[in-house]
Formats: structure tokens, C-alpha cells, sequence
């Protein structure tokens, strides 16, 4: 059986098989499932060499076929039955397009991993085995999201299409792309060209851990086109999944000061006359926006323009890991927060987001923000994604009735490494194993029976400091990113040895696609056998991770540093 797991899957006993043959072989599609019959018809052709038809629904069954239509029949939008049987060949209804979509992804799945190639590669194919099924499916969360940093390290858009095209297969619906950072600003603006053409490049990166302070003397830069940017979209829309881009802000912004100084603190020491350059350290810039209404304006000007780009109703501001002390040392600051009678410096930054976040409601957009928000005492409808401290900082959020996406790092920080092994590649933490994000729950410990329906998903992070290239952005990607999909789409409580089971027979899938995942281990695959050790859960504040051995000594993304 395929992952995630369906809700309900019946697979007939023995081995009773259907055969789709290359002969007279058609896609039936009412007029809302075309689009997927689309894609359908575009993946098994070129993966086979047949000429395929799409045809439109008529009230014979025809065995030789896949028939997708949209009913109305007790099923959600994004809910399937799929049926495989001799003389109705392969049936997929869905409550929606969208539905449609998922069993079609669903059957590629169950189809032979060759057929998920993009050429054919055993001579003249006559017939494609299917089993004989009966699936019943919809998602648990309705925010099944991926996360990419694209500013610590650029990644091209012709790879972004094809996480979007693995993300899908694993039927995860949000797309969330990091666009700006203190090392890198990616989105182009046309009010502000500078953000890209001074913001987009820095002089060079670190190698190594921080600590070492050693830098590799090459610049590295790249920055996307709005075209670009409008055709990931709409890749992504035809495989539904919507694009949320975020512009993080007031900290994490070095790079637009560096562009713009007169967004920065100049008023205070280290900017008096000198210029930001983009950061080329890790960790966190003591550098943050100034709360002026002209930075206001500035910020809402750019959003304009991501909202024009991307149509998504939610917008992420960031408001993650912004140090106050600027704004503890301008005299500028001081004044705004004594007009707004604040007494404590973290409160600007809730009256920047809240001050931002209308010019998202001005068209009819939600802020979406890291869990420091909260602690900001920022917009009570701001979406919040909860990355601190286990499960704990959702749980407050969703108490305080905001809609929240689970993040904890602990289970969902893909830039964390598989494992403590001293071979595994350089990574920011250890250790986060594909069974460590199989046993996340988004339902934080505690939550009240009645804070539960504001958790509305969860997402996996791919944070790049150390991840400068697509080979290991795919190897820290996969396969945890197959267990997260299982987590956020199929029911609770599933069992790690019969998923480990499953995905062993998923792997010759990604090998078809050519995912550079991380080979699954003893370690993996075994409900007990090698454990290194049981992993105890966090205590208050305490990680209950180990640094990796021998590569970090303490968590220094958390540095904040000039
Ligand atoms: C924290 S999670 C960050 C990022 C870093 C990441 C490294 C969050 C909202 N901020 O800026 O890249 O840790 O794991």
C-alpha cells in the first residue's frame, strides 16, 4: 500500500490483479476533472509510449480505462474513492477536482514504479498490472505544508518545480518559500529594484560550523523574476498546492538594509556612518528595520507587490527571532513606543506586524507568522506557525484562539541531521530520524478539547544555512518528508514498523523520480533493533537532542551577533 497511508484501503486477497493495456486504453474525465486527466494522460505517456485519449464521461463503463469524475456523494472536496475491478477498469471519484487529483496521484502510486519515469525504459510496454482495490480517502489537516528557505542559499526555479512535483506525489498542499533573509533577498520588487540588485548577492558564505568562522571568499547571489515566480504558482495551483511566500520582517532583514539603509537604526551604534553589508554569517543580525512610518509604508509597498505575484490568501510576515536592542539604544524607537505608551521594546515589533498586516487585509489576505507573534502581542487573527519549544508554543497560540500550523523543530527541522552518525553531512542540529517525524503529533500534549480545531496543520522546514545545493536539499528532504505527508494526511496512530514496511517498497518510487534521499538504515527499518538510545522527550526548555557528535557544541543559530 502507498504514503501516506489511505484512510480506508481494501486490497483484494491473493493476488488478483487488473491489466490496463496499451491498446485501446483511454482516460474518461468529466469536464471538472480534465485538468487531471491531464496530467494523468502527460505522466503514463511519457513514461510508456502510449498514445492515450481523454474522453468525455458517458454512462458506459469501458474496462480498458481510468475514469475520473467529480460527485457530490458524502465525500469532502478533497476526498476520494478509488476502485480497480475487471470490467470497470479504474474508477476515481472525488468530492472536488481536487479530490479527483489526489486519487489520480493515488493511482500512480499503486501503478508499476517505471510509470513514474519520464521516458519509457523496457521496450515496447503492452500492459500495465494494477491490484485489485478499494480505497476510501481524505486528508486529516487541511494545511499539509513544505517549507523552502531559498535566501540562505538560492535554489533554482527549475528545481523548485520539481519539489513541487514530489511534494504533490506525497499529496502536501502548501508550498512555503523563506524569500528574504538577512543573507538574501530573492523577490523582486519593482518600486524597490535595490532589494534584488544589492540584496540579492552576498560577498561570501561560511564553511564549516559558525563557530569555525571560516568563509569560502565566493560570492553567492540569484534572485527570481516575477515570470518566474507566476510560473511556480501556477505549477503549483495545477497540482494544488498554493504557494505562501513570506517576507520576513522587522528582523531578518539585513539584506534590505544593506539596499535600503534608511530602513535600518541609523541612529544608533554600528551604523553611524557605515554601510550594512549583506550578512555572510549564520545566526541572527542584531540589525532590524526601524519602526518609522516611512518603513511601515516601505514594507506595505513591497507586499503589494508579493500579493500581486501571489495569489495566496495567506501571507507570511516572519516576525521570527527580532532583537530589540536597537531599538533599546534609538532615540527614535523610544519616542514611538512612548507615543503608543508601550514599556517594553518586543511591543514595537507587535505594532509593526499589526501596522503591516493591514495592508494584507486591505485585500483580503491573512498574516501568517512565526510564534514569536504571539509573544509580541501581535494580530489576534494572525495564523501562527509554531516552531519553539516542542509542542508547547502551539498550544499557547491555539489556546489563545489563533489558527495554528505545527513546526516544532524537534520533529519537522529537516535541516537537522538523520542522525548523530559521525558520517552524516554537516548539519545545523542533530538528530531528527525519518521515526522521529513519524511519531510527531500535530495535537500538542495538554491542548483543550475545545483549542483543537485551531490547529489546522502542520508543516516540514528546510532551513539552508548548511544545505548550499539541490543534491542535499533532496537528502535531507527524503525520505523524512515521506513520513511527515503520512503524518499530516492519514489518520493518527499509525504504526512506525508497518510504515517503515511501506516505505522500503515507496523507495524504488523515488528512485524512479531520481530523489537523492538518504538510504534508509537498520536503524530505520527496525521497530527496536540498533536503537542507540531512547530518546527522551524535551523537559521544559531542555532539548532532548544531542548536538551531532563532534560538530556542534551548543545550538548557535540562536547567536545574535553584529
Ligand atoms: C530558526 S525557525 C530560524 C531560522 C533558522 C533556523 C535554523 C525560525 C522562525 N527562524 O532563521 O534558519 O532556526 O534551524
Amino acid at each position: 500500500m502507498i504514503i501516506p497511508r489511505p484512510v480506508k484501503a481494501h486490497l483484494s486477497s491473493g493476488d488478483r490483479k487488473i491489466a490496463l493495456e496499451a491498446d485501446g486504453f483511454v482516460i474518461v474525465a468529466d469536464d471538472e476533472s480534465r485538468p487531471a486527466a491531464s496530467l494523468l494522460r502527460a505522466a503514463l505517456e511519457a513514461s510508456t509510449g502510449w498514445d492515450i485519449a481523454v474522453v468525455p464521461k458517458t454512462p458506459e463503463t469501458r474496462p480498458n480505462s481510468v475514469t475520473l469524475v467529480v460527485t457530490g456523494d458524502g465525500l469532502p472536496a478533497d476526498g476520494y474513492r478509488l476502485r480497480t475491478g475487471p470490467e470497470e477498469g479504474v474508477v476515481i471519484e472525488g468530492g472536488g477536482p481536487v479530490g479527483v487529483f489526489y486519487g489520480m496521484q493515488t493511482l500512480r502510486l499503486l501503478l508499476p514504479p517505471d510509470t513514474l519515469r519520464e521516458a519509457p525504459v523496457s521496450g515496447k510496454l503492452t500492459a500495465l498490472e494494477l491490484p485489485v482495490a478499494e480505497i476510501e480517502d481524505a486528508p486529516r489537516y487541511a494545511w499539509r505544508g513544505v517549507h523552502l528557505d531559498v535566501a540562505r542559499h538560492f535554489f533554482p526555479k527549475s528545481w523548485i518545480l520539481r519539489l513541487i512535483d514530489l511534494a504533490a506525489l506525497h499529496k502536501i498542499n502548501v508550498l512555503h518559500l523563506h524569500l528574504t533573509d538577512d543573507q538574501g533577498w530573492r523577490f523582486p520588487v519593482r518600486q524597490y529594484p535595490l532589494l534584488t540588485e544589492i540584496g540579492s548577492r552576498r560577498s561570501e558564505s561560511p564553511v564549516g560550523l559558525a563557530r569555525e568562522k571560516r568563509f569560502d571568499g565566493t560570492p553567492h547571489g540569484g534572485c527570481y523574476t516575477a515570470a518566474d515566480l507566476t510560473e511556480i504558482v501556477a505549477f503549483a495551483a495545477q497540482r494544488h498546492i498554493t504557494v505562501v511566500p513570506e517576507i520576513d520582517m522587522p528582523g531578518h532583514m539585513q539584506a534590505a538594509i544593506a539596499a535600503y539603509p534608511e530602513l535600518g537604526n541609523r541612529d544608533v551604534r554600528g551604523h553611524r556612518g557605515k554601510r550594512l553589508k549583506v550578512r555572510t554569517r549564520w545566526g541572527i543580525s542584531r540589525h532590524v528595520l526601524n519602526v518609522d512610518d516611512a518603513t511601515v509604508e516601505f514594507c506595505g509597498n513591497v507586499l503589494d507587490e508579493v500579493m500581486d505575484v501571489f495569489p495566496s490568501p495567506y501571507i507570511h510576515l516572519g516576525g521570527d527571532e527580532c532583537p530589540a536592542s536597537e531599538w533599546h539604544d534609538s532615540a527614535r524607537a523610544r519616542r514611538r513606543m512612548k507615543d503608543l505608551g508601550y514599556r517594553a521594546e518586543a511591543q514595537l515589533q507587535g505594532w509593526f506586524m499589526a501596522q503591516v498586516g493591514q495592508r494584507l487585509k486591505a485585500r483580503d489576505r491573512r498574516m501568517v507568522g512565526w510564534d514569536e507573534v504571539v509573544d509580541a502581542g501581535g494580530p489576534q487573527d494572525a495564523v501562527i506557525m509554531a516552531w519553539r519549544k516542542d509542542g508547547y508554543m502551539g498550544r499557547w497560540a491555539a489556546e489563545l484562539g489563533h489558527q495554528v500550523v505545527m513546526a516544532p523543530e524537534y520533529y519537522v527541522y529537516l535541516d537537522w541531521a538523520h542522525s548523530d552518525d559521525e558520517s552524516e553531512p554537516l548539519a545545523i542540529r542533530g538528530a531528527t530520524s525519518v521515526r522521529d517525524v513519524y511519531t510527531f503529533d500535530p495535537v500538542p500534549h495538554g491542548l483543550s478539547e475545545g483549542a483543537r480545531e485551531n490547529i489546522i496543520g502542520a508543516q516540514a522546514q528546510l532551513w539552508t544555512e548548511y544545505v548550499p545545493d539541490t543534491a542535499k536539499a533532496e537528502y535531507m528532504y527524503f525520505p523524512r518528508l515521506c513520513a511527515f505527508a503520512e503524518v499530516v494526511w492519514s489518520p493518527a496512530g499509525g504504526d512506525y514498523a508497518e510504515f517503515a514496511d511501506r516505505l522500503t517498497r515507496h523507495v524504488p518510487k523515488l528512485d524512479a523520480r531520481g530523489v537523492g534521499y538518504r538510504p534508509l538504515e537498520p536503524n530505520d527499518l527496525f521497530a527496536d533493533a540498533c536503537r542507540l538510545a531512547p530518546v527522551p522527550r524535551m523537559i521544559m526548555g531542555r532539548s532532548r537532542k544531542t548536538p551531532n557528535p563532534g560538530r556542534s557544541v551548543r545550538p548557535f543559530y540562536n547567536e545574535i551577533s553584529s
